[in-house]
């Protein structure tokens, strides 16, 4: 049998007639992943007889596929030696694939429990969305962020295999499409399972009419492909219209639907027309409220196709579903409006009136009153008159067994809070899961550097058991060890020095210490916290409050992406643009302060920013971050957390030590009765703390100017932020994060983890404890535990 090299060369024959020194990059990279796709074509199957996990999602941020496929495969080094053998750079797909199909934590989460379960042989298949234009490039133009469309399969897309056979209908009011769907493997580590993604693509059932194309009605003729296509064209499409809405709404029925066919296909192939195994069968996985139609759905299937009675029907959904919540955010919390709902697919909504009235039924039984009934219903008018919506996290939690959050304090908030109704009545539902991350991706292969080393002190045993790195902590006082940890953060942060000096054409001293804020942009995770706070160091180095031979030199790094309606996160994006620019023009503080915003920060910008920071700033309100995840990835790679008690925070600093990272700031309890008793008076700390109105007032003063980027109501974003945090708005309070509250404590943290970094082996000591303590949040403890809690597979 040929070897995988062999192979490479082979294809580059066959489809190039090239060889590896003269095949261009595009060309190395089809035929490497051909080849690697060919030596697991026997083993990648859907049969199986075990439990099958199914995790439903609108996003898969698999980041680049190549390297992680080829790690687990054992394959990275013979093409590493191919490579060697003809000159040919390793990194030399980095310009290749990048991630498209998501957008922040929660679709990256789904990408490390992909890894995970196929790594410890759960069969957990993904099914979602193939979007031809996934999430936005972002560049930045006089600071400002402007996007453009990422048309990610341009050099291919070797790594999935279209599935015409399984492709199927879906039916929308008065439109058809055919959902196909697109193959990947998911190959467990040392090719342990390989699992599947299955992503649906959105095509035309007629690709055109012949009789309006004949009589010269091009646009018409072309009408029921573009109208198709436009269902799986962009990732999360602009849904401030009703229209955008409706895309969304259509989306997620799509993927929804077509998976669910997909399942009772499988299903009935082995049981023909008894479902009275299917939830033994099946584990169907939600991760949010995104594939929640899901459940209308199945027991519509289950009775049109299947002839179930609804009883039937529903409580095998019951069995089936389980739920994930991803935040507490009000906003976030879908609702479907009922008129939209009906227009789109009224043969759904027939299922969520049945739904509904069950549920009335059932809690009723159970003793709520007729007067709390309303904060179960699932469609409900909770605005008043008759703006009819439908809940769907609440049909979420009613119609299926199990609803987690992704922290230990986010599940106590959405018991306590969010879900307190639900909780009251089904407490065995609520189950907490705390996010992972995967460390085959996020060290592993992310930071080689420190995994060589990691593998020389205490073995390889961490790449599958996390937990080993507990034995890194007898090196903690270790001097030498300490030093050899010190000199590899050097080394990965002149690599991302050199990076970012090539990427955004900015130089970054990599003996600064480099403090990193990267995660979506929005308002509760308080980037502007952190540009408040590096102004407040600015005129503090400036006007002598700050000794500026005792301060180390620090760089500030954030990367970010505004969605491209949220124009206070656009603004802020300038905010900082323009901070940047105000340092770098003064030398009084230039070879002590650096601000860097980089461009398009995605997976792959990750993987190079996160193994070279020192410091790892999670600086949510006390109450809003679900978990994160970043501040896992961080952890791992040796920085201190500096952070508030929020999310999975409060798990590190408990699993690393309070002594080994620095946190600041309000905690939950705190920031509740704030918002309770109506006391938080934002304007008074505004109007009598002078270091907070001199950071806040630059946004009107003159110091900087937002160039023209207009806010809500029509006036300039600066203004409007200084307004929001000053005045507040129509739906919000004055400062609706607590900035304010939290800013003087943020900055005096700040300025100690500054002062611990002039020394140095005791700080690296404290990075030791975290990489060392990081065993709980790998994702392989978090499906362990779902396979065991929640899907019992
Ligand atoms: C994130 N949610 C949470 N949502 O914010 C984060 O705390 C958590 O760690 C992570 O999920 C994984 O559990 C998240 O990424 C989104 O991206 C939304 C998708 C739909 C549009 C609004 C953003």
């Amino acid at each position: 049998m040929s070897t995988f090299k062999e192979n490479i060369v082979t294809i580059l024959d066959l489809d190039y007639n090239k060889t590896v020194k003269d095949a261009t990059t595009v060309e190395l990279y089809n035929a490497v992943s051909k080849a690697a796709m060919k030596s697991i074509s026997k083993d990648w199957s859907w049969d199986t007889d075990k439990k099958k996990v199914c995790y439903l999602s609108a996003e898969f941020l698999m980041g680049r596929m190549i390297y992680n496929n080829l790690l687990n495969l054992g394959l990275l080094d013979q093409m590493n030696e191919l490579f060697v053998e003809n000159g040919v750079d390793f990194s030399v797909f980095e310009d290749i694939e990048d991630d498209a199909l998501g957008n922040g934590g929660l679709g990256r989460l789904a990408a490390c429990f992909l890894d995970s379960a196929a790594t410890h042989n759960v069969v957990f298949n993904g099914y979602g969305i193939r979007y031809k234009y996934g999430i936005f490039k972002q560049y930045f133009e006089n600071g400002f962020q402007k996007e453009t469309a990422d048309n990610w399969t341009r050099f291919g897309d070797p790594w999935s295999k279209r599935v015409e056979d399984d492709k199927v209908l879906i039916e929308f009011k008065g439109q058809s499409v055919w959902a196909v769907p697109y193959d990947s493997p998911v190959i467990g580590y040392g090719a342990a399972t390989i699992n599947t993604l299955r992503l649906w693509q959105s095509e035309p059932v007629n690709v055109f009419d012949f009789d309006l194309f004949n009589a010269q009605k091009y646009d018409k003729s072309f009408k029921e492909k573009n109208d198709a296509e436009a269902i799986t064209s962009v990732l999360y499409p602009n849904d401030s219209t009703d229209a955008g809405k409706k895309l969304r709404l259509k989306q997620q029925y799509f993927f929804s639907s077509a998976t669910l066919q997909d399942i009772i296909k499988k299903y009935k192939a082995k049981h023909g027309d008894d479902f009275s195994a299917f939830s033994s069968e099946y584990a169907i996985q939600l991760n949010d409220t995104h594939p929640v139609v899901s459940i209308p759905e199945l027991c519509r299937l289950l009775v049109e196709n299947e002839g179930l009675t609804f009883n039937k029907a529903l409580k095998i959904c019951k069995e089936t579903f389980a739920y994930t919540n991803h935040t507490v955010l009000e906003e976030a919390l879908e609702k479907w409006s009922v008129k939209l709902f009906k227009q789109v697919i009224p043969n759904v909504y027939k299922y969520v009136v049945k739904i509904n009235n069950a549920l009335i039924k059932e809690v009723k039984a159970l003793g709520v009153s007729d007067e709390d009934i309303k904060n179960y219903q699932i469609i409900d008018n909770p605005w008043g008159g008759d703006w009819m919506v439908i809940h769907m996290a609440r049909m979420a939690v009613y119609t299926s067994y199990s609803t987690n959050g992704v922290a230990q304090i986010h599940t106590e908030i959405l018991k306590a809070d969010t879900l307190n109704p639900w909780f009251k009545i089904y407490p065995e539902r609520f189950n907490n899961k705390t996010n992972g991350i995967t460390q085959r991706r996020w060290l592993d292969l992310a930071n080689m550097e420190l995994a060589g080393f990691i593998n020389d002190k205490i073995g390889n045993g961490w790449i599958t058991n996390l937990d080993e790195l507990k034995k890194l902590e007898k090196f903690a006082d270790n001097k030498k060890v300490l030093q050899k940890i010190d000199s590899i953060k050097k080394q990965k942060k002149e690599q991302l020095a050199a990076y970012i000096k090539e990427k955004e054409g900015i130089d970054l001293d990599p003996s600064f210490i480099f403090d990193i804020q990267v995660k979506r942009l929005h308002e509760y995770k308080r980037q502007l916290l952190n540009a408040f706070s590096i102004l407040d160091i600015y005129f503090g180095l400036k006007d002598g409050r700050i000794n500026k031979d005792e301060f180390n030199p620090t760089a500030f790094i954030f990367g970010a992406k505004a969605a491209p309606g949220y124009l206070r996160a656009k603004g802020i994006i300038k905010f900082i643009n323009e901070i940047s620019k105000l340092i770098d023009a003064d030398p009084e503080v230039n070879d002590k302060l650096k601000v860097i915003f980089v461009s398009n920060y995605c997976v792959s910008y990750a993987e190079k920013i996160i193994p070279a920071a020192d410091v790892s700033e999670q600086i949510s309100t006390a109450g809003t971050e679900a978990s994160g995840t970043s501040n896992m990835k961080f952890m791992l790679n040796g920085a201190v957390t500096l952070g508030t008690y929020d999310g999975a925070n409060i798990e590190i600093v408990e699993q690393a030590g309070e002594e080994n990272n620095y946190i600041f700031g309000a905690r939950v309890e705190e920031i509740n009765e704030l918002k309770e008793n109506g006391s938080y008076d934002a304007k008074a700390i505004y109007n009598s703390n002078p270091r907070i109105k001199k950071v806040v007032d630059t946004l009107i003063d003159g110091t900087f100017s937002d160039d023209g980027l207009k806010g809500e109501n029509g006036e300039g974003i600066f203004q409007e932020l200084y307004n929001s945090l000053t005045e507040g708005a129509s739906w919000h309070k004055a400062d609706h994060y607590f900035i304010f509250r939290d800013f003087e404590s943020y900055c005096d943290t700040k300025m100690q983890v500054n002062k611990d970094f002039s020394d140095t082996l005791a700080f690296r000591k404290k990075c030791l404890m975290n990489t060392a303590n990081a065993g709980k949040f790998s994702s392989d403890r978090t499906i362990l535990d779902y396979a065991k809690e929640v899907w019992h597979a």
